[in-house]
């Protein structure tokens, strides 16, 4: 509970609906399509007593709460603890963790340096890298997905992309973990992520040093706006611990996502094969189907009101995008994969301010990917139960057994 003496705690208002759920169960967090209805149908905004927190689920509800950066912070953290009362873990981002002003230098240096130009001189390697690993793939008969292709292609060309001379794939592919547990509540599944906290985070700091980056990558563009007078030099290595924070396990698990959303779609892999320009749009149904992020959190910041109640100062609001994006309102036919829905306006990669800064690069990795397997991959098949990962911020396979059918 955040009952924090000195702080007024957040009470169920007269009106609010309380829901009495723990959205961080392990049954939730391993299925949690049927949370996400509930929430939705329990109201616009309802209250969790469990935690003493808000949660919002409705598309339109969570747009507006996720986007409104003046009413709803990030400084005070995107998880449930407010860094105004309680220590973060780490010291917060100072992209996602931070509101404008200081958030607004921060990002220009981000957006410059993953921009659609400079993810158009990383297509070609992103290609190549695509090619090599599934051409060895293709000789197996049967692959894990979950490391032999979502992991390992991130984990080759992204931290070539950053300009990285250091490259421990684990201690990448963990510290996501780390980052994404570390929004939920303290919970069993938050502290066995704090263990392993001290080991990945010093080796992730010392990777984010200027002498451990190449003089040609992303980080190097970062470090380069520290040279420009932009920001300075401890700034920008926080920012390349933004790329490895939010770079590595996102892509992870899209990847693996798209993955599985194929293989338990045929037809859809068929519609790819026919029209192979739909990589693109596939991805967004896949962010859509099955979003990474399901949940980040905001602060209120003064008394304020959400769907005309009002929402006291302090309130953290859970904002499931992963429900957003399954709201039936919205989109109709939510439940079904099609890869032709183009689904715009999806909540996956956020919206307003803070929306996904990587989302060029996210989609360029996914565009590669997908293309050079509509080339090469006849069929993608289940060979074994998909399991997937209990994870308090990102929804994530932990096996996927697939047999990759050849063209
Ligand atoms: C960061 C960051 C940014 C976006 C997502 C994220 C928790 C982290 O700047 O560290 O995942």
């Amino acid at each position: 509970m955040r009952l924090i003496e000195g702080h007024r705690p957040l009470t169920p208002d007269s009106a609010i609906p309380v829901f009495d759920v723990d959205p961080y169960s392990e049954e939730t967090l391993l299925d949690p399509g049927p949370f996400y209805t509930a929430l939705r149908e329990a109201g616009p905004v309802v209250f969790i007593p469990r935690y003493s927190v808000l949660a919002v689920g409705r598309y339109e509800e969570t747009r507006k709460t996720f986007s409104d950066h003046e009413n709803f912070v990030s400084s005070r953290g995107i998880g449930m603890d407010d860094f105004k009362l309680e220590k973060p873990w780490r010291p917060p981002s100072i992209i996602l963790e931070v509101d404008p002003p200081d958030h607004t230098k921060t990002r220009k240096v981000m957006s410059k340096a993953l921009s659609p130009k400079v993810v158009r001189t990383l297509m070609d390697d992103f290609t190549a890298a695509a090619e090599a690993i599934v051409d060895r793939l293709l000789q197996q008969s049967e692959i894990e997905g979950v490391v032999d292709l979502a992991e390992a292609f991130p984990t080759t060309v992204f931290p070539k992309a950053v300009g990285m001379k250091d490259v421990n794939t684990r201690h990448l592919v963990d510290y996501g973990a780390i980052v994404f547990n570390a929004v939920g509540p303290d919970n069993a599944r938050r502290r066995a992520a704090m263990q392993r906290a001290p080991e990945v985070g010093g080796w992730i700091t010392a990777a984010c040093a200027r002498d451990r980056l190449t003089e040609d990558g992303l980080g190097a563009m970062v470090y380069a706006a520290a040279d420009a007078g932009e920001i300075t030099s401890e700034e920008a290595g926080m920012l390349v611990r933004s790329f490895l924070s939010a770079g590595v396990d996102t892509t992870v698990t899209g990847i693996g996502n798209a993955l599985w959303c194929f293989s338990q779609n045929p037809s859809q892999w068929d519609a790819l094969l026919e029209d192979p320009k739909l990589a693109r749009p596939a991805f967004e149904e896949v962010l859509r189907y099955t979003s990474p992020v399901h949940t980040f959190a905001r602060t209120a910041n003064l008394d304020t009101e959400i769907a005309d109640y009002p929402v006291p100062e302090g309130a953290k609001v859970l904002c499931v995008l992963g429900a957003a994006n399954m709201d039936p309102d919205k989109w109709g036919d939510p439940e079904v994969f099609r890869i032709d829905r183009r689904p715009v306006g999806h909540m996956a990669f956020g919206a307003g301010i803070h929306g996904c800064v990587g989302q060029n690069i996210a989609r360029g990795e996914l565009e590669a990917l997908l293309s050079v397997m509509a080339r090469k991959v006849a069929r993608i098949e289940p060979a074994g139960e998909a399991v997937w990962r209990p994870n308090n911020a990102i929804r994530a396979l932990d096996r996927l057994p697939l047999k990759l059918i050849a063209k």
